[in-house]
């Protein structure tokens, strides 16, 4: 495996940065995860822009122009000679003093491309269903730490998945501070009632995932209801269908909520016709490498 950093790309044991990068000693960084599907990156420009956004958002000046980070990214692709990857994109403060003084690290963003497999789920979640859990920690305040901004400070996340873990699933809905469901550790969340869909808006806690958006634009295309609204877990406990989307889960059925059973405790019809209609897209839209 070759690993990205600063332009150069190294063996897998000798890709190391400082332990003075304050995106180790602060979580001061941003990142993306991306994936590509048969030598096509879905979504690449989407996830970019989303991650100049977050760099812009903390005044981390990225060292790349966008265009010069999508060459990177498909170089590395081409280096590493993946069909299909996970991407992941870091980009830290980088190397400063023991302060959190950003300042310290002026000039020094690093910035690295990792190009692997993932497999988020194992397989026979996505045919039988995830059974997940409401988990204690909530969601990051907008006004604290606004989840829009993919930063490498991922403990709030951390945190609830390892209160799931603990009782044992895979993965955990979070709710806001007001108390409505925002999302999960990793992914986004869908529920579907009597032929809508909804997911909650991204205003309170909830990151505007790309394959979020991607379920809607397939939705709204093929004249799926879809609304953009709070939800409590009370409407989630009554859902027909529930799943998650995610860069690395992709589409995952949800089959059952803190006890719960969704539906007939099965992946919905909705859900699977979904599921069919994004991995079509992925076959046929992407940049090419
Ligand atoms: N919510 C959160 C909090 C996320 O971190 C998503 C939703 C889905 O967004 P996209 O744009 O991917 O559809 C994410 C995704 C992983 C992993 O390894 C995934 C994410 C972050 C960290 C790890 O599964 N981001």
């Amino acid at each position: 495996m070759k690993v990205y950093i600063n332009g150069k790309f190294y063996d897998k044991r000798d890709a190391k940065i400082s332990v003075f990068d304050h995106g180790l000693l602060y979580g001061d960084g941003v990142f993306e995860g991306i994936r590509s599907y048969n030598r096509l990156v879905f979504k690449l420009k989407e996830h970019i822009d989303r991650l100049f956004e977050s760099a812009h958002s903390i005044m981390l000046k990225i060292p790349l122009t966008k265009s010069e980070m999508i060459k990177a990214v498909i170089l590395t692709l081409k280096e590493n000679n993946l069909k299909d990857a996970y991407i992941r994109l870091v980009v830290t403060r980088g190397e400063g003093d023991l302060g959190l003084d950003p300042r310290k690290c002026e000039g020094k963003a690093t910035s690295i491309i990792i190009a692997d497999k993932i497999a988020l789920y194992p397989q026979m979640f996505y045919k039988k269903g995830l059974e997940i859990i409401t988990v204690p920690t909530i969601r990051n305040l907008p006004e604290a730490l606004n989840p829009q901004i993919k930063s490498l400070n991922y403990l709030n996340n951390i945190l609830a998945k390892i209160e799931a873990a603990n009782m044992g699933y895979e993965e955990a809905i979070m709710l806001d501070s007001l108390g409505y469901v925002a999302e999960c550790t990793g992914d986004n969340i869908f529920i579907a009632k009597s032929e809508h869909l909804y997911t909650p808006p991204q205003c309170m806690g909830t990151l505007r995932g790309i394959t979020r958006d991607t379920v809607l634009e397939i939705a709204r295309r093929n004249k799926i209801s879809v609304h953009e609204h709070v939800l409590t877990r009370h409407e989630v406990y009554i859902s027909d269908e529930c799943f998650l989307t995610g860069t690395a889960c992709e589409i995952i059925p949800v089959v059952k909520v803190d006890g719960r059973v969704i539906g007939d405790g099965k992946p919905g019809k909705l859900t699977l016709n979904l599921m069919k209609k994004f991995k079509e897209l992925t076959k046929k839209e992407g940049t090419k490498y």
